[in-house]
């Protein structure tokens, strides 16, 4: 057996994030690196968020994986340092949004970070023994590493085959350990495992930083294989919902339709939620009655905006007629709950156009809307665009993905948080949708998430 290492998300106190389910990058990771003979384990500190704890784990490993998200700059930093402190000679690795979008920063400023990763970490985990060994470093794909003064940023590379890594470590991510506070917030289910179906997104929206991390090209995994994953998890773990981390599951709406043809063909029960969304544009009505078959009872849908003007502006790729088209679509052919996802203060947006956003929110036949703040994505067209030469900007450590970081001209805090409130309030204060939200508050911990989301939604 070679050395240990932890893979870990550093700890985070419950309501920093809206959210906590099985950490799947780490669990990928944990696999590859089992594969090569390393014992491994994973501490994920948003389901358990304690520094103790942390801290008594790090004596047994000598390598350490973190994860880190883009407004986690501080909190690595503390990280590091806590590892350092501990174990001087510890090897310490971060990758993650953050690390993709600023590698040359954290190399820069963190003299305690040995390397970093961007995109994908499957494949430069691969090569751990070399990176230790700090053999032919320039040849790993996506390391960064400090050759004497120097940053080097190796080449990008992205997995071309899907099929060919091992599905994730669920012993080390097992959902019976996690708590129900899915992205979506609802579930049937009191425990839900995250899968991923593709990776990569095609689109090009100006407020988007999705490909620095997957790329831009579209590689979806075999059907076969991800229900074989399903099944898997279905039975190690007796988990009967699983929630789709994709960008855009409906990519490619064959393979959707092969996948859902498995399930439905092996009369599985289980219950399906797309959570992050998918493009409509590919939807149809074949595509959406496969899916309900199949379990799917709830889908995303990203609007952002009411304004056909904006939409254009952020190259969203689709017009508000087909966007609600395709939504009358998805609500006239099937009994799916959808979820719209509208942003707020993004730079382009005049007075007007936030009140043809409020108005389409409240026309459209869905059962749950979010306006998520605008807040320039590290690596977006638009983060370049604000940000310009002051890049990385002097105040990224106050980026914050919670509260404003950067307001546009048009609006001021005041102002987007009272028209926020007062969209939230016309949209869900309508009997059928309130009581449509109680229904899916299944335990106390759920109704804590909820309190969280509410407060949230109204004073950050
Ligand atoms: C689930 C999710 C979350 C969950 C995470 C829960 C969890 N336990 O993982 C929660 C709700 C916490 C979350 C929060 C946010 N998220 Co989020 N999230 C996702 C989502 C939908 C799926 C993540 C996932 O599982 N992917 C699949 C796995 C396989 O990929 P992965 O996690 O990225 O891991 C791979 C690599 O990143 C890398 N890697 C990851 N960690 C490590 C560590 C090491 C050591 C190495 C070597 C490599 C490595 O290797 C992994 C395997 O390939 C992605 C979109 C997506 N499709 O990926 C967005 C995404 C990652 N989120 C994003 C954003 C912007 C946010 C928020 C800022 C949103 C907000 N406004 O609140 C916050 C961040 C909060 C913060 N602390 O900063 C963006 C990041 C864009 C960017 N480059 O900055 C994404 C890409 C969505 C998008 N389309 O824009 N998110
Ligand atoms: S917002 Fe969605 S569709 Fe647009 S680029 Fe990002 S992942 Fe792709």
């Amino acid at each position: 057996m070679k050395r240990g290492v932890l893979l870990l998300k550093p700890p985070r106190a419950v309501g920093t994030l809206h959210a906590v389910t099985p950490i799947l990058g780490l669990g990928y990771l944990a696999s590859v690196l089992r594969e090569k003979g390393y014992r491994v384990n994973i501490f994920d500190g948003l389901n358990t968020p304690s520094w103790e704890k942390f801290i008594s784990m790090i004596a047994d490993y000598d390598i350490f994986g973190i994860q880190v998200f883009p407004s986690e700059i501080s909190i690595l930093k503390d990280t590091v340092e806590t590892i350092k402190e501990r174990k001087k000679e510890g090897t310490i690795i971060v990758g993650g949004a953050l690390a993709s979008s600023f590698p040359k920063y954290l190399l820069e400023n963190m003299p305690s970070i040995d390397f970093v990763v961007i995109g994908e970490g499957e494949l430069t985990i691969s090569y751990l023994d070399k990176l230790l060994n700090k053999e032919n470093l320039s040849s790993i794909p996506n390391l960064c590493w400090r050759d004497g003064n120097k940053i080097q940023i190796n080449s990008r590379e992205y997995i071309k085959d899907l099929d060919e890594i091992p599905y994730p470590a669920w012993d080390l991510i097992n959902p019976n350990n996690y708590p129900c506070a899915p992205l979506s917030f609802s579930a049937k289910k009191e425990k839900i495992a995250p899968v991923i179906f593709s990776r990569g997104c095609f689109f090009k929206c100006t407020f988007c930083a999705s490909k620095l991390i997957m790329g831009s090209r579209v590689r979806y995994r075999s059907p076969q294989n991800l229900f074989n994953e399903i099944l898997k998890i279905y039975s190690d773990f007796n988990i009967e919902e699983f929630h789709f981390m994709d960008d855009n599951l409906a990519f490619d709406k064959y393979k959707l339709q092969e996948f859902c043809r498995l399930i439905i063909n092996k009369g599985l029960k289980i219950y399906l939620n797309a959570t992050v969304g998918i493009r409509v544009e590919t939807i149809d009505i074949e595509t959406l009655k496969l899916m309900e078959k199949a379990g799917f009872y709830a889908v995303g849908v990203g609007v952002e905006s009411g304004s056909e003007e904006v939409l254009k502006q952020m190259k969203k790729g689709i017009t508000l007629e087909k966007l609600k088209e395709k939504i009358k679509l998805i609500k006239n052919s099937t009994n799916m709950k959808i979820t719209a996802f509208f942003m707020f203060g993004l730079p382009y947006e005049k007075p007007a156009h936030r009140f043809q956003t409020i108005k389409c929110a409240c026309s459209l036949p869905v059962d749950k809307i979010l306006f998520s703040i605008f807040n320039p994505a590290p690596g977006s067209e638009l983060y370049y665009s604000i940000f310009k030469s002051d890049f990385p900007p002097k105040r990224i450590l106050e980026l914050d993905f919670h509260t404003f970081s950067y307001v546009s001209g048009f609006f001021n805090v005041w102002q987007i948080r009272i028209l926020r409130i007062i969209s939230y309030m016309i949209f869900y204060l309508r009997p059928h949708i309130l009581k449509n939200i109680i229904s899916d508050v299944r335990s106390p911990f759920q109704m804590k998430m909820l309190m969280i989301r509410i407060y949230k939604a109204l004073f950050k």
